[in-house]
């Protein structure tokens, strides 16, 4: 016990004295100072110091994402907005001023980490004041119901930071503003008065922002890095470029897609000693000319389909049929990755619409017979449990590896979601498939169904060795659209129902972050008092402008016709606009969603924003059901429509 005389303080001062400058003499007086503290007043100083530590290595990462994140500055303008602006990008004039290498980033221009956080909830902190704010930040989706409610209006999460975002760029360059797709000065998420004609066009334009950057820094490569103005080659292929056909087609973008399809005849060949990913190239390339034979007509599509199909086809040369997962298609050679002869269960399960399709064009049947095989394998496998399957299948004994380990994430999505299109396509007849993909769901529902905390969002977690993980990947998006698919098509109600609930849960991820856009990756909670629903680890904190949601909202609209789905994403376009746009032309995939001022570009744009997202954007907004008919089409896991065979066939 300390006696009650004695004065609870921390001095640090030291006493003048003759000594001054003798270090000896220092060190002894300030160990004799430290001595003379009481054990408290020690353990207060060597806290403190320890909580600025941990402090200093907590807010590394945010530090150095800044730092990593070079190609991003952020400027006050006058109007004291804070304004994303991408040196690359920057009209002449004020590249001059930019330093070779950017200064990090001044502390007038950070937010204080403290601030982050859901950001509905950013303005009403500011508003309150910190103790209401704990309150609110307890529960943010409950509280943004509640205020919806007491004004009448139907309930959904506002954006009070992103409308901040939005005027920031009212403020920018000339040149930026020439390339801004028109945002109505409204509130975000009321917007029931627009006519869907400007929503439509808001697509065309992203589609021509896009492809002006295609076309001017990556014509014909593979993917466009719009930042360093350049591109990137995976095949060899003019990936992007394939990817992108239909959607001009079905936006109606036809002097692109001229340009485009005068490359195709002129330019593309498969004739190339290339490794390329069996699935990627299926699903990209070979869908992309079988849906754009299908929308035009025009034969060259199909003479190109038939061309790679068949130089793929060496991929289903191996011990058990179950297909390697790269081919060479110049040298007809194939082989697995080079560390294993495991494929993955997405990949050689997703390939089974595309060569079907090119079987019944061409009369060929080999195609379908050898993607038909790896079904009835699959089909009968061991190893599942309650009809869901493992990640991988070794191409030797073409058996299941990996066992126990069960996703509806990344490498097994899209087995499901071709279950089910299967089925559809092949006019409702090959019962198997059925039966496969309504057990699995059964086996979703047992096994990887739960409710978060505190909101009761449903979502689907993982399962590891019986251990349930509440993690769940931007991909399993896909979902409440296959479901809503599968209930359009005579399947139970309920599918419709828990389409629904976990299309909420997907909007939820967009908007619960800073930027209004989804990471690739979150952890819901679980635990009754928790503060949030969705948590974010660092590592999973990009976007890569993925379609999972998009897609779902376009079916859950087409299905429901219910304004919510295509209010949400308006909004979700409109947070691609201001954080992934890149003045110059093109979109970027991101490194940081949880911070708008630094969302850190990668400098990538994936052929699949311009294949898929804009296009499911475009039919969301579309008010013609027929504009790619959901009786008469069915999309590859791509996002390329191919017809439901007539029932003869
Ligand atoms: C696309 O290539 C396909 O949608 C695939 O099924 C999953 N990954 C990307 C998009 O996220």
């Amino acid at each position: 016990m300390h006696s009650p005389s004695r004065k609870e303080f921390v001095s640090l001062t030291f006493t003048g004295s003759g000594n001054y400058n003798n270090k000896q003499w220092r060190r002894q007086s300030c160990w004799r100072k430290w001595k003379q503290l009481s054990r408290l007043q020690r353990n207060l100083i060597l806290f403190t110091v320890a909580l600025m530590l941990v402090c200093g290595i907590a807010t590394y990462p945010t530090v150095t994402e800044h730092f990593r994140g070079l190609t991003v500055v952020v400027k006050e303008d006058e109007g004291h907005v804070l304004k994303l602006v991408i040196p690359e990008v920057l009209p002449e004039s004020d590249k001059q001023n930019q330093p070779l290498v950017p200064e990090p980033p001044s502390e007038k221009q950070k937010r204080p980490p403290h601030k982050r956080g859901p950001p509905g909830l950013q303005n009403r902190l500011q508003k309150k004041g910190t103790g209401a704010a704990i309150q609110v930040e307890e529960n943010p989706i409950q509280e943004a119901k509640k205020a919806d409610k007491e004004k009448g209006e139907k309930p959904l999460v506002k954006r009070g930071a992103l409308i901040e975002a939005d005027q920031a760029t009212e403020g920018g360059t000339a040149k930026e503003a020439e390339n801004k797709v028109a945002v109505p000065a409204v509130e975000q998420g009321d917007h029931s008065h627009e006519p869907e004609f400007d929503r439509l066009e808001a697509v065309r334009d992203a589609f021509r922002h896009a492809w002006k950057g295609y076309k001017e820094f990556a014509w014909g490569q593979d993917e466009l890095r719009p930042i360093s103005k350049s591109y990137g080659e995976w095949f060899g292929l003019g990936l992007t470029l394939i990817d992108a056909l239909d959607t001009m087609w079905i936006l109606n973008l036809r002097e692109e897609f001229e340009e485009a399809k005068t490359w195709v005849s002129t330019e593309l060949s498969f004739n190339k000693n290339v490794d390329v990913n069996l699935f990627e190239s299926t699903i990209r390339i070979l869908g992309g000319l079988l849906s754009t034979y299908h929308l035009t007509g025009d034969a060259l599509f199909l003479d190109k389909a038939k061309d790679i199909g068949t130089r793929l086809m060496p991929a289903f040369n191996t011990p058990s049929k179950i297909p390697y997962s790269d081919v060479n298609i110049g040298k007809g050679t194939a082989h697995p990755p080079r560390w294993t002869s495991d494929s993955t269960v997405a990949e050689v399960t997703s390939i089974q619409l595309e060569f079907r399709e090119l079987s019944r064009l061409t009369q060929d049947t080999r195609y379908r017979a050898a993607v038909d095989k790896v079904m009835q394998k699959v089909h009968k496998l061991e190893g599942k449990q309650d009809g869901l399957v493992p990640m991988f299948i070794n191409t030797n004994s073409g058996q299941f590896t990996h066992l126990g380990v069960f996703t509806l994430g990344a490498r097994a999505d899209s087995y499901y979601e071709y279950l089910l299109k299967q089925w559809i396509q092949g006019g409702q007849k090959e019962t198997e498939l059925l039966e496969d993909y309504l057990q699995a769901l059964e086996g979703v529902k047992k096994n990887l169904l739960k409710k978060s905390s505190p909101n009761s969002l449903t979502f689907v977690g993982e399962l590891s060795h019986g251990q349930f993980s509440p993690k769940m990947d931007h991909l399993v998006c896909f979902l409440p659209g296959t479901l809503a698919l599968g209930a359009h098509h005579g399947l139970p109600a309920d599918h419709m129902e828990l389409a629904k609930q976990l299309m909420e849960t997907c909007y939820q991820m967009y908007a619960q972050m800073e930027t209004g856009l989804s990471p690739e990756i979150v952890h819901f909670n679980m635990h009754e008092g928790s503060i949030r629903d969705v948590d974010v680890k660092l590592a999973d904190r990009h976007n890569l402008l993925r379609p999972e949601t998009v897609e779902s909202l376009f079916y859950l609209y087409r299905f429901t016709k219910d304004r919510k789905y295509r209010d949400w994403g308006w909004e979700i376009l409109q947070n691609f606009n201001k954080y992934t746009k890149v003045s110059t032309g093109g979109y970027t995939s991101i490194n940081n969603v949880r911070d708008p001022e630094y969302p850190s570009p990668r400098d990538k744009m994936e052929s699949f924003f311009l294949g898929e997202t804009l296009k499911y954007f475009y039919l969301l907004f579309s008010d013609d059901p027929e504009l790619v008919s959901l009786d008469k089409y069915v999309f590859n896991t791509e996002a390329h429509p191919l017809p439901i065979w007539p029932s003869a066939e």
